[in-house]
């Protein structure tokens, strides 16, 4: 079969279709292309099968996948035809930091060409060559039957991996307009519409967030980005432990509410101290319900904590919405948002995170900087790479040694977490477990702050 002729068989059994479409995201399409039903003609499956095998067989890769579930019965064929081995991730991806998401045999730093039916705008394929980067394998080379994209090669590029394909946009509707099969009208249509799908550039977003801003000059004006986790349930603990370890924080991190004799006391001789050893505070709240319920348990009930916290954390599973509840009409407040988090067998993936990322792109003046963790360094410079703009990297689940604890908390070395990217480290229980306190967040001072150095001198 030529690209030609399977051209042709796609428009023949519906697989290509011009009119007029709307799309999932509201638009209007002059056409519509969806080779889910291939699979029920084995001879245009055969032949486009044919078609890639043809097209990839001197390309440098180790194993093949296809990306479900258009593509993956298209991949297995090749990989039958060309002898090289399959591999696929499940569509329904698991949790992160669990592991085991693709099927099949592969050795960690295997090269694997990813086959896929479309491209649109390359956005799900750089997340699928993330999935499988997370995993060891290696992603270069995207093969697409159909290119419909407007500028999917320079989207790809951007990310640095390569896009090949079968045929494109332009090619189908010049051979069908030379068939008569569609009229002068509609390849007319067609142009604008891709047209109209590209982006104007935007220059990179220059905003910064002046509660970043404002961390950032505290980190250097004390030489430290290390963020004490004071997770204790008295006052006398919490001061205790404060006096011995103020001076070595740039930031407080607080779970107001599991002190036990929690009182009107506490936050003005919190501030004091904050004052006096000059680190800022941070309540670890994570809000994460509707607009209007945040708004009040930021502002209201007992702890008010609005009035004394310049730094909160905000789940962004309710939707964007929450930081308007959270922020509008107040100034001076900021949210790390929790794009990824440390314990084990958490339900947060990569399309959670990207959205998060979207969320405070949208709201620069209420994100300061993401929450996040990652299993390796490559994994956090993976991750933040994909930060949206000059948000700071904030990590928990650091130790000095890596390990674990019985409730799931997983922790990573100072060293692996500002190495790949992590900004401040918060830490609990490495030191206010520690029997020297001021010893031990000496310690990670110094270590956080050595491994930052070295990053930022790079
Ligand atoms: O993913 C996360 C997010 C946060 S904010 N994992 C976390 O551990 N945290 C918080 O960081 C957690 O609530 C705790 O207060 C601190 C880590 O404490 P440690 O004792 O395990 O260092």
């Amino acid at each position: 079969m030529t690209t030609e002729q399977f051209v042709l068989e796609l428009e023949k059994i519906g697989a290509i279709k011009f009119g007029s479409f709307t799309l999932k995201s509201g638009l209007q399409s002059p056409f519509y292309f969806d080779l889910r039903d291939m699979i029920s003609y084995p001879e245009i499956l055969d032949g486009v099968a044919e078609l890639l095998a043809e097209r990839i067989k001197d390309m440098d890769f180790d194993v093949l996948t296809g990306i479900p579930y258009t593509a993956l019965p298209i991949a297995s064929l090749v990989s039958a035809k060309l002898g090289k081995p399959l591999i696929y991730m499940r569509k329904e991806e698991k949790a992160y930091g669990t592991g085991n998401n693709v099927i099949g045999k592969f050795k960690k730093g295997d090269k694997c060409l990813v086959i896929d039916d479309l491209i649109t705008t390359g956005a799900s394929k750089i997340e699928t060559a993330e999935g499988y980067e997370k995993e060891g394998v290696v992603v270069e080379d995207f093969v697409v039957v159909i290119d419909r994209s407007a500028n999917g090669t320079e989207e790809l590029a951007k990310d640095g991996y390569k896009l090949h394909s079968l045929i494109t946009l332009d090619e189908i509707v010049e051979l069908l307009s030379s068939k008569n099969l569609i009229s002068e009208e509609k390849v007319k249509e067609v142009e604008d519409f891709t047209k109209s799908l590209i982006k104007p550039k935007i220059a990179k977003e220059k905003y910064i967030n002046p509660l970043t801003q404002k961390l950032m000059d505290k980190m250097v004006e004390k030489q430290s980005n290390l963020v004490l986790s004071l997770d204790v349930t008295t006052q006398t603990e919490f001061f205790d432990i404060l006096d011995k370890c103020g001076e070595e924080i740039v930031m407080l991190k607080t779970h107001v509410d599991i002190l036990d004799d929690y009182d009107e006391n506490f936050v003005p001789k919190l501030q004091k101290y904050a004052k006096q050893q000059n680190f800022l505070i941070f309540e670890d709240r994570k809000f994460a319900d509707i607009g209007n319920t945040v708004r009040h348990q930021f502002r209201n009930g007992v702890y008010k904590i609005n009035d004394w916290a310049e730094y909160i954390t905000v789940h962004m599973v309710a939707g964007e919405l929450i930081l308007k509840g959270l922020f509008e009409g107040i100034e001076n407040r900021s949210a790390f948002v929790l794009a990824r988090m440390s314990s084990k067998g958490n339900l947060l993936n990569e399309t959670y995170t990207r959205k998060c990322f979207e969320a405070a792109k949208k709201n620069p003046q209420w994100v300061a900087g993401f929450i996040g963790h990652g299993k390796d360094v490559e994994d956090i410079k993976r991750f933040k790479k994909k930060f949206p703009g000059s948000e700071l990297l904030m990590m928990p689940g650091v130790k000095l040694e890596r390990g674990s604890d019985a409730m799931g908390q997983q922790y990573i070395t100072v060293e692996e977490a500002v190495g790949g990217g992590a900004d401040c480290i918060i830490v609990g229980r490495g030191v206010i477990k520690a029997t020297d306190p001021a010893k031990e967040a000496k310690i990670y001072r110094e270590r956080a702050w050595q491994a930052y150095k070295k990053r930022i001198k790079k």
